[in-house]
């Protein structure tokens, strides 16, 4: 059995990410792929019942710590139960962001230590790694004001302007270090334009 690809989107907030997976899960399927499609935090019961926790603005006195051992925790039983089973099985898998934005938000939005992050990275993990990670990015007012159209903000959304500069900074910054793996999309551009480059990027992989 040949082993599945594991395609990731990031981006920072309303950038497209939601809209644009069931884009790429056809493009996919018309390959003849079957494919898996998931999101993080969550893709397992448990896994989804730790994101509420993680979204839910009542959660508010979180410690940062608290919400980076969250985070690996719900990946541990996503990984487990869902996403290495499918690619061992010889699926694709599909997943609305991965570890990438655990260093994002949680390094470059929280501060937290990003030698700590690769650590816990390597215990949950292992070697598993995206095989192909579609970047969405845009500046963070036309994300914002695309986020902010849609109103009930969660825990994340709450955060300031300053905050979701420095998570697209971190973001832009892994993937100037990792250019065989990142595909950065133009996401400020007319929905048209940004499938487009979902399209070529993704026929490079197949
Ligand atoms: N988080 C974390 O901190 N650490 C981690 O390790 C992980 C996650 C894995 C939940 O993520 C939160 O978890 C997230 C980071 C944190 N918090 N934040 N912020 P999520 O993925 O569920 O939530 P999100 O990032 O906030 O998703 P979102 O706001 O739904 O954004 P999106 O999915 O990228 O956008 P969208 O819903 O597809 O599009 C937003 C609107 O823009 C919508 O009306 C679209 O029709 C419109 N749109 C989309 N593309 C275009 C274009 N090209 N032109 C015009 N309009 C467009």
């Amino acid at each position: 059995m040949i082993r599945g690809k594991f395609i990731t989107l990031e981006g920072g907030e309303g950038v497209g990410k939601t809209t644009n997976m069931k884009y790429v899960q056809q493009l996919l399927e018309n390959t003849g792929r079957s494919v898996v499609v998931t999101r993080e935090p969550g893709g397992t019961g448990m896994a989804e019942k730790i994101r509420d926790i993680l979204l839910d603005r009542q959660s508010e006195g979180m410690t940062p710590v608290t919400e980076l051992l969250l985070m690996f925790a719900a990946r541990s039983q996503h990984i487990v139960h869902v996403i290495e089973p499918a690619l061992q099985r010889g699926q694709w898998v599909l997943c609305d962001r991965f570890t990438d934005a655990t260093f994002a938000y949680q390094g470059g939005g929280r501060g937290m230590d990003v030698e700590t992050i690769a650590w816990l990275e390597q215990c949950v993990q292992g070697e598993l790694r995206p095989d192909l990670t579609l970047l969405l990015d845009a500046p963070v007012a036309t994300g914002m004001g695309r986020a902010q159209r849609r109103g009930d903000f969660d825990r994340f959304e709450q955060e300031q302007v300053e905050f979701f500069e420095r998570v697209r900074q971190v973001y832009l910054q892994r993937a100037r270090l990792n250019q065989r793996r990142f595909k950065i999309i133009d996401a400020a551009q007319s929905l048209d334009c940004v499938q487009k480059n979902i399209a070529e990027a993704i026929a490079v992989l197949s």
